[in-house]
């Protein structure tokens, strides 16, 4: 295993396993570096490759690749996905297999908590850890504030302070991915995604442009996810900035981003309370006594709306019908290596 090609892209016993048991005669072993429209870029043990892919597959998948055609996408550990801005009824892989998802929260303009607290949920949810990088520290009066606003938010996260122009920072990015860890990077366009990666990569290997001047706002430089090869160890995944942070069906995401209200909510008269002023209210009476900041309440409210209204987009026809294309595809891959 210590020699595998394969193995500084993440590759390990557990998937050398799950690669046996689901995909030994589908082809050999690949994760997707970047997913185009109908191919997929992968890295093998052998070589890199371009493979014609069906629709589903994420930056990050463990695959099997038979010549020029990806044949099997392993189960996933861990899925960073999103509501796809054109249709609400798809949900778009931003990432798959992810240790770690690196929020970046840029500092030459105001902290966006109300954006913060959406992704630390997609984060939550997606089954990996978040953590926060602050970006443009070198732009902010005081970056150790910043970074208690965001502890205050969600004591759990990693929070690191991280300035390209000097380096700061990048040494305990770095960490976080070691020693054969996949990060994804989160956040807003021009908050400073591609800048890190290049940092930690040692090369200008991702393009980067500056901020509009008046308002801050990026201009969506990086346009495709892109797995990439960190020298001190791990891999990370630059991402496109995204607009609005849409959401899926964030259940889990939700209580583990509001574990102070959930448990709150337990101590209500009625299970199903919704918290809006009625009698017995933990949540209420906690905002009453200045336990629970009014603003937290509103935010949990707005993003729980959110929630209820993906869920009920899902079509549960859709994804049957995506399962079953699957088993065939396998089924079909299974037939024609047989003897
Ligand atoms: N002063 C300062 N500028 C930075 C820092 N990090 C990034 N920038 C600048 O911020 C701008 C945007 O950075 P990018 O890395 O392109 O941002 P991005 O998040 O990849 O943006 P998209 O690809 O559009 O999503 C560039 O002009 C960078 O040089 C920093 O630590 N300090
Ligand atoms: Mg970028
Ligand atoms: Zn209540």
């Amino acid at each position: 295993m210590a020699d595998d090609p394969l193995t500084p892209y993440g590759w390990d016993d557990r998937l050398a396993a799950l690669f046996e048991l689901e995909a030994a005669e589908a082809g050999e072993p690949a994760r997707v570096t970047t997913v185009h429209r109908g191919e997929s870029d992968v890295v093998t043990r052998v070589d890199r490759r371009r493979v014609t892919s069906p629709p589903g597959v994420g930056t990050g998948d463990w695959v099997a690749v038979d010549g020029d055609e990806l044949t099997t996408v392993l189960p996933r550990r861990s899925e960073l996905t999103r509501q796809r801005s054109d249709d609400a009824d798809q949900r778009q892989v931003i990432a798959a297999n992810v240790d770690v998802v690196l929020i970046t929260v840029p500092l030459d303009r105001d902290v966006n908590l109300n954006r913060l607290e959406r992704e630390l949920v997609v984060a939550w949810e997606s089954g990996a850890v978040p953590a926060v990088a602050l970006t443009k520290a070198d732009l902010h009066p005081d970056p150790a504030a910043a970074a208690d606003l965001v502890l205050a938010r969600d004591p759990r996260v990693d929070v690191v302070i991280t300035s390209a122009v000097d380096g700061t920072g990048v040494p305990e990015v770095a960490a976080l991915l070691q020693p054969h860890r996949t990060g994804v990077l989160l956040g807003s366009s021009g908050a400073g995604k591609s800048t890190i990666v290049n940092r930690l990569l040692g090369e200008d290997v991702q393009d980067t442009a500056e901020v509009r001047a008046g308002d801050a706002k990026g201009r969506h430089t990086t346009t495709t996810r892109d797995l990439l090869l960190v020298p001190t160890g791990g891999v990370l995944i630059d991402t496109p900035g995204i607009r609005g942070l849409l959401l899926w069906s964030a259940d889990e995401g939700l209580s583990a981003a509001f574990p102070d209200i959930e448990e709150l909510a337990g101590r209500c008269r009625f299970r199903d309370c919704d918290h809006e002023p009625e009698p017995g209210c933990a949540v209420r009476a906690a905002v009453g006594s200045g336990e629970l900041p009014v603003e937290r309440l509103a935010s949990y409210q707005k993003l729980k709306r959110e929630v209820a209204w993906a869920q009920r987009s899902v079509d549960p026809l859709a994804a049957a019908e995506e399962r079953r294309r699957w088993k065939q595809i396998h089924k079909e891959v299974r037939a024609r290596n047989r003897p």
